[in-house]
């Protein structure tokens, strides 16, 4: 079985872009979905399931992988009142089973999910793009929070969700306690209790990189590099505790070698997000088109190295930049149309060829 190219979709009335424009994008086969009006710690329910089963299958799309199911604050900080939460997240892989979802990608980074300064930043082409700037990550989460959920459009974020941010002062102060060692501690007890589920249910639970990878407002992060994938992986060594491995996310940190941690790693990664960034010397970053020489990630090297690996897991382009009429406000920061379907492109013509080489030179 080749890799499977997926792309992601917020769903029916909440995503500008159809299934039918989806569709029209040569090889995307797995719509990569979620219930986005489900708060973290709710189950997700057969119903509501099976109305996203019955949009997909007009267009012959499968529903494998689903981005997110998101974890509850209460099993990060490790509260008493985590096993109830994970008791309804056992229920949600039940019920997604059911109807043959195969990858669940997830992440456990401490209040916010992926962290920018700039949501439209000029690329210098006409295009603009998410940036990070470093200096201006420092003390005021608040400003940066509501910064980024001003910039929305009024279109939901999974881990950016409005009435969760709203309470920001008292998120810190429940993980004020929380050390990095206790982090590692809750996310271990999370997957050891949900594991066996994942198992008899055949859902890959697959941990997306901590985006950026590295602490942030006091916050500790910890898939952050090979080393604490490693532990990550170690920690509970089984086939279901598996790696969404975004490449964006880890380059962020230019020590970072995605190629290298691909060709270690690969039997546990679920799931593979392709993004290319660009870094300057101050430790700011821009992300940037697919193509290998618009940034810094070495694309060309990761598509090799899955390829050499015989993947077959999933696989979509991530972030792309803003392009012609995608502006502030008509467009999902990061998930416009046009560059991310240059980026299936690109991988495709690219995997096309390693094919090509592969099989008769
Ligand atoms: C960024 C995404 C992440 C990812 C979550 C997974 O655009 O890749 O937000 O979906 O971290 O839980």
């Amino acid at each position: 079985m080749p890799m499977q190219m997926g792309w992601r979709w917020y769903g029916e009335g909440n995503d500008k872009i159809s299934l039918s424009d989806i569709k029209q994008i040569p090889g995307v086969t797995s719509i990569v979905w979620a219930l986005h009006d489900k708060m973290p710690g709710e189950v997700w329910e057969i119903d509501e399931i099976a109305e996203v089963q019955k949009q997909l299958d007009v267009y012959g799309f499968n529903m494998d992988v689903v981005e997110s199911v998101n974890v509850h604050d209460d099993i990060k900080i490790g509260l008493p009142t985590r096993d109830r939460y994970i008791e309804n997240y056992k229920q949600t892989i039940k019920n997604l089973s059911k109807f043959g979802v195969k990858v669940i990608c997830y992440n456990f980074m401490p209040i916010f999910d992926w962290t920018r300064t700039d949501l439209f930043h000029p690329v210098g082409d006409g295009s603009t793009a998410l940036y990070y700037e470093k200096s201006r990550i420092k003390e005021n989460p608040k400003e940066m929070a509501e910064y980024i959920l001003s910039n929305l459009g009024g279109m939901t974020f999974p881990g950016w969700e409005p009435e969760r941010l709203a309470r920001l002062d008292e998120l810190f102060a429940a993980y004020a306690h929380v050390t990095k060692e206790q982090l590692w501690g809750n996310l271990k007890y999370f997957l050891e209790a949900i594991i066996p589920t994942c198992r008899e249910c055949d859902i890959k639970m697959a941990i997306h990189m901590d985006d950026p990878p590295w602490d942030i407002f006091g916050l500790p992060r910890l898939l952050t590099n090979a080393e604490n994938i490693e532990r990550f992986l170690a920690m509970v060594d089984d086939e279901y505790n598996c790696l969404t491995l975004c490449s964006g996310s880890l380059n962020a940190d230019a020590n970072n070698d995605v190629a290298v941690i691909i060709r270690k790693y690969c039997n546990r990664i679920a799931f593979a997000h392709i993004r290319n960034v660009k870094h300057f010397e101050n430790g700011d970053f821009q992300e940037a088109s697919h193509r290998d020489c618009d940034g810094d990630t070495r694309i060309l090297d990761i598509l090799k190295a899955y390829h050499d690996c015989g993947y077959e897991g999933y696989i979509r382009p991530d972030h792309g930049r803003h392009l012609w009429d995608e502006k502030p406000g008509n467009v999902r920061p990061g998930y416009g149309l046009y560059d991310r379907a240059l980026g299936v492109m690109y991988m495709l013509g690219v995997w096309d060829m390693l094919d090509k080489l592969e099989n008769n030179g």
